[in-house]
């Protein structure tokens, strides 16, 4: 078949590409190696930024989110036992984020690109870029035994950090920048009431770090940091929420509604970032080129504005005959992604407990956080990347 974008992987990244290319009336399929199910039950994100929410209404799947998501003015902190409110909407003269889960993101996209009819191939096997290097790339992959190809202008790897896209690049043409963290999240979803629905609540204890958020005014999401030689079978429910509520201020944790969960897992913490996108007719997005630990709340919605730069520069390259968006791509991609590769790290770094900081690493954090909570400043400067940075923000 020919198509003008062949997209690998139909996560948010290449599902949101694929409908902002329709809208725009640029061809394109979309090729996961998973079946749909599958992709649904991965349980991942919980915070949108404006900038995110406002493309799903772009690509004409905003109802969910309106309908079902949260809007949140703040975040808390907690340390020392104590609890406090970071005004994110104030300190950033009126903005906000959203609580909507990932897998509702890629629920509503799903649907919305089957409701077209447009060509997704779940289950696609053994995955194969070609010809990338000049003007004429195609894809192969395997579907029920029979073998395909795909001929388009254009691949967009949205696969993933494990996906097939990056991993097809010659190694002298990409440089790639890693942080392991010596720690995991282990994360329970429990359809209890959240314990915070207004404000997502961040914990720095001395047993460590813990997060409390939401999917909806039901369903909670919850973390905790665990060694990465720890396993979901050495945690049973009673064990995670005993584990919660001690890290947690004695008011909070005394409200702490539990349940059995419905999902559990461990997700390891690490940033990475490949460079640079672009490799003659395949461009990179999202995960695929970039990964941050997930304290920031940053790794989704990267994605999505990768996704917006991605999908104007096609759109102008076929609507508008020029090259400037795609000359461009990975520049204007980079400034952004560094600049949340660094928030995310700074905000992990400082609400964690790191096995080998003790004495006067933990002194320095401790004084961080109290100056955090006590200065506008500092506080402003959380506030204005967690609600994040503006699509083309100033120098
Ligand atoms: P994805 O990994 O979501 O999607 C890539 C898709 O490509 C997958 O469906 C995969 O099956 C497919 N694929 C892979 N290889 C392929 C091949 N060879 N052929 C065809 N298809 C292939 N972000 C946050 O903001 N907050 C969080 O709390 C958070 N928690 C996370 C927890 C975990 C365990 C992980 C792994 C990530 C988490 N993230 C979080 C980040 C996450 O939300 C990503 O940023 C988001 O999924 C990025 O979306 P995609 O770029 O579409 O990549
Ligand atoms: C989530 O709801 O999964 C979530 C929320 C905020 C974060 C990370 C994860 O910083």
């Amino acid at each position: 078949m020919k198509t003008q974008v062949a997209i690998i992987g139909a996560g948010p990244s290449g599902l949101l590409l694929g409908a902002l290319l329709h809208r725009a009336g640029i061809d394109n399929i979309i090729l996961e190696r998973q079946s749909g199910e599958y992709v649904l039950g991965r349980i991942r994100a919980g915070i949108l930024e404006q900038v995110t929410v406002d493309l799903l209404h772009e690509a004409g799947v905003g109802d969910g989110v309106s309908q079902e998501g949260t809007v949140h003015h703040a975040i808390e902190l907690v340390f020392k036992n104590q609890r406090h409110p970071i005004d994110v909407t104030h300190l950033t003269g009126g903005k906000v984020v959203t609580a909507y889960g990932q897998t509702e993101v890629t629920r509503d996209l799903m649907s919305h690109r089957a409701a077209q009819g447009l060509p997704t191939v779940y289950e696609a096997k053994d995955v194969a870029l070609h010809g990338f290097d000049g003007a004429s790339p195609y894809v192969t992959y395997e579907k029920d035994g029979q073998s395909h190809r795909v001929d388009c202008r254009f691949i967009a790897g949205c696969d993933g950090f494990h996906g097939v896209s990056r991993a097809s690049v010659p190694e002298g043409a990409i440089t790639e920048y890693e942080k392991v963290y010596p720690f995991g999240w282990l994360g329970v979803l429990a359809d209890v009431p959240p314990v915070s629905p207004h404000a997502i609540v961040y914990a720095n204890s001395e047993r460590g770090f813990a997060l409390c958020s939401m999917r909806s005014m039901t369903r909670s999401r919850y973390y905790v940091q665990c060694p990465l030689s720890d396993t979901v079978d050495a945690w049973s429910d009673q064990r995670f929420w005993d584990e919660l509520r001690l890290r947690l201020d004695p008011d909070l944790s005394s409200r702490i509604v539990t349940g059995p969960s419905i999902e559990k897992s461990i997700a390891p913490l690490r940033s990475f970032v490949a460079e640079p996108m672009r490799f003659g007719s395949l461009f990179l997005a999202g995960d695929a080129s970039h990964i941050v630990p997930p304290t920031g709340a940053k790794g989704l919605n990267l994605a999505a504005t990768d996704v917006k730069y991605l999908s104007q520069s096609f759109i102008e390259y076929f609507n508008d005959k020029t090259d400037a968006g795609i000359d461009t791509y990975s520049e204007r991609c980079l400034r952004r992604i560094w600049r949340a590769e660094r928030f995310s790290w700074w905000l992990t770094s400082l609400m964690h407990r790191f096995p080998d900081t003790q004495g006067f690493g933990q002194k320095i954090q401790e004084a961080e956080l109290d100056y955090l909570v006590n200065s506008e400043a500092l506080s402003r400067s959380l506030a204005e990347n967690y609600v994040g940075l503006p699509l083309n923000f100033a120098e």
